[in-house]
């Protein structure tokens, strides 16, 4: 090829992947496979590798870029970034629009409502269309250099689209962190042994802050923008409805929950119904931003010490609170952990009650001083186990008592042993009701050996009364052993006996995941099953051939190897193979059939459970995923297959059926479905 056509040829596959990247990113609809977005690229890759003269730093191949000079040096923004005034109640709400509409003279105000993010405002400076200056907030005058971080996050535009973009622009917006890209940087994180990120925020905030760009280019932030401050390019827009319409036209990502509504009503409407969606957003948010949408309004309204009169953020409940600490309790884990937990006065926090939170293990106890009396301020964030953020020292009464960690396990007596980390740890094993207990309700759990009916009470009560001591003698209760407890008639009790005798057929994986050996969650339980196929082989691999394992490094490795060392835990795993547990055999074939797919299971398939073609699709090196994307391979649909298909077919993702697993497992090979 000429030197121009293959300069013509990069330049289109350019455009070409900016397209490709603005469906995906900006208006969440792709036209093309990731797979073929990955081939484009590659393609452009080897063009610009071949041809360093056709490189150009606006390529969609430039993101990641070398360590800067100039990284965190301070930014002048071109305007101010202004801060955003609060309301909590509607009260405060409608005092807001009371004073808008008493200024304006007129009754029926006009807000553009959309969500407030809680991530990390940045403004995003364009000079004639390209990205030049990515800065953070700052004080609102002077912020930090972050463009080299920033040019990673692939939905922020590298070049804006159109012919005629404008001389300068800087765009305002919010940088954030999805949640499910937060659950799987805190997966990373802590299987690296690092520590986990207390929320999207932080997290966001961490992975903007990064030194090294290539580690920011590894964390899944994306952004939304929804403000200007310079604007060299002619009139701009009139109102907040045309300036969000602009952005997006340019090709900025702008959140799709934005609305316009009318007055104070319309705005809690607003409130009020993302208010119960929020749980289901891909990302959080701590509340709602209403601005008045006509930009002559605004400017007749003013700001007040940098906070604009004509906009305000209308914040959900607060997912912190300050109470009391009237005790402290030291709760047994499965593994013997010790944690020290903070018994509260109970209090309201995000709208649900709060009476316990997690200290975590003694040293944070210690670090954080917290003393039984104290006042601390309280969060809880997402699902997870609420927990002290931190004391008020100013508040705390003189008789305040410090907690002394026990020695001695508060259920069993037997000595707590300290391991290298931070870890506090009852040493009587088994021996230890707590553990027994513990370990006896994770292998029944529902993502474990889903035993139906053996809930936490009577698991309780079965190691209180000394009827099981390990999860094999399970397998040896009779309908009688189960009658002389509370709350059990003799058809309860047949019906437990009978789930416990119907979950000696599973599959390795969950066998696995049941088994609790410590640092062995559900993932790494299914990477295990998948590597060794079954449990011989596990059993008798050293750590050097565990860290073989993808996602398995040293210290899971260990804890793996020192659990099947233990001849307790082998005498358990013996006893329940002698009670009938089994599973079918994985085939292992070396690198799969099937590697590198994923394949997403629908509807009821009648010569197996989903688990066993879950595990036999994952046999032949499938990923199987949960929902249908752009990066399915193929569904897999039994009877009565739901949305899934329908999502299939919009994707054009290949939807193939039982008959076609089933030639796989058979030939180990995907037909052409
Ligand atoms: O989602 C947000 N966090 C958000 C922040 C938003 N949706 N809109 C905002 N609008 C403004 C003005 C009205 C001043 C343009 C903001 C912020 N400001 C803001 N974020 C941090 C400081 C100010």
């Amino acid at each position: 090829m000429t030197r121009d056509a293959v300069a013509a040829r990069a330049a289109e596959l350019r455009a070409l992947l900016d397209h490709h990247s603005y469906r995906y990113y900006v208006l969440d609809d792709p036209e093309i496979s990731d797979a073929e977005y990955d081939r484009l690229f590659a393609e452009l890759v080897a063009i610009e590798h071949e041809r360093p003269d056709l490189a150009r730093a606006d390529s969609p191949t430039q993101r990641v870029g070398a360590r800067p000079s100039a990284a965190f040096a301070p930014v002048v923004h071109g305007q101010a970034m202004l801060s955003l005034g609060n309301v909590f109640t509607d009260q405060e709400l409608a005092d807001f629009d009371r004073r808008v509409r008493e200024r304006l003279g007129h009754d029926d105000v006009h807000y553009v409502a959309e969500p407030k993010l809680d991530g990390l405002a940045v403004s995003l400076r364009y000079e004639n269309g390209v990205l030049v200056r990515a800065a953070t907030r700052g004080d609102g005058t002077t912020g930090e250099d972050v463009t080299a971080n920033v040019r990673t996050i692939r939905a922020c535009p590298l070049r804006l689209r159109g012919h005629a973009p404008p001389r300068v622009l800087e765009a305002r917006g919010e940088v954030y962190l999805p949640r499910e890209g937060f659950l799987r940087l805190n997966e990373n994180q802590i299987a690296q042994g690092g520590k986990p990120f207390a929320n999207p925020r932080n997290a966001a905030a961490g992975s903007l802050r990064q030194l090294d760009p290539a580690v920011s280019a590894q964390r899944p932030l994306r952004v939304f923008c929804y403000g200007i401050g310079e604007w060299l390019g002619g009139q701009a827009p009139a109102s907040q409805e045309a300036l969000l319409a602009m952005l997006a036209e340019l090709g900025l990502p702008v959140n799709p929950e934005r609305r316009t509504v009318v007055g104070y009503e319309g705005c809690l409407q607003y409130y009020e119904d993302l208010g119960r969606r929020r749980a289901d957003l891909p990302y959080e948010i701590d509340g709602v931003v209403y601005k008045v949408n006509e930009v002559v309004e605004q400017r007749l309204l003013g700001e007040l010490s940098r906070t604009p009169r004509w906009a305000v953020a209308h914040k959900f409940p607060a997912e912190e609170a300050v109470t009391r600490v009237l005790g402290i309790d030291v709760q047994v884990g499965r593994t013997g952990a010790l944690t020290p937990v903070a018994v509260l006065a109970s209090v309201a926090v995000g709208g649900v009650m709060v009476s316990h939170a997690t200290l975590h293990n003694p040293e944070e106890l210690s670090r954080k001083d917290v003393r039984i009396g104290d006042f601390v301020s309280v969060r809880r964030a997402g699902d997870v186990i609420p927990e002290i953020v931190g004391v008020l020292r100013e508040r705390r009464p003189p008789d305040a008592t410090p907690f002394i960690f026990p020695d001695h396990c508060p259920v069993c007596g037997s000595p707590v042993v300290r391991d290298e980390g931070v870890v506090a740890r009852c040493a009587g094993g088994l021996v230890c009701q707590a553990q027994r207990r513990e370990t006896i309700r994770h292998f029944a759990s529902r993502r474990a050996m889903d035993i139906e009916g053996l809930g936490d009470k009577l698991v309780e009560q079965l190691v209180l009364r000394g009827k099981v001591a390990t999860v094999a003698d399970l397998y040896r209760l009779t309908p009688g052993d189960l009658m002389d407890l509370e709350r059990m008639g003799e058809r309860s009790a047949a019906k437990v006996v009978g789930a416990i005798a119907a979950s000696r057929h599973t599959v390795f994986p969950r066998f696995l995941y049941a088994l609790g050996i410590p640092e062995v969650g559900e993932a790494t339980a299914a990477a295990l099953a998948r590597h060794f196929g079954d449990l011989e082989d596990l059993m008798a691999a050293d750590e050097e051939r565990l860290v073989e394992v993808p996602d398995v490094g040293p210290v899971v490795a260990h804890a793996i190897s020192t659990f099947f060392s233990e001849r307790h835990n082998r005498e358990v795993i013996a006893a329940l193979r002698a009670a009938g547990v089994s599973w079918p055999r994985l085939e292992r074939p070396a690198a799969g059939p099937l590697s590198g797919k994923t394949v997403v299971l629908t509807g009821t398939l009648e010569g197996m459970t989903r688990d066993e073609a879950r595990a036999a699709l994952e046999g032949l090196g499938a990923k199987v995923a949960s929902s249908v994307s752009a990066r399915t391979d193929y569904v897999v649909a039994g009877r009565d297959p739901g949305s899934k298909v329908r999502r299939a077919e919009e994707w054009g993702v290949p939807v193939v059926g039982e008959e076609d697993l089933r030639a796989w497992l058979g030939e180990g090979r995907p037909g052409q479905g």
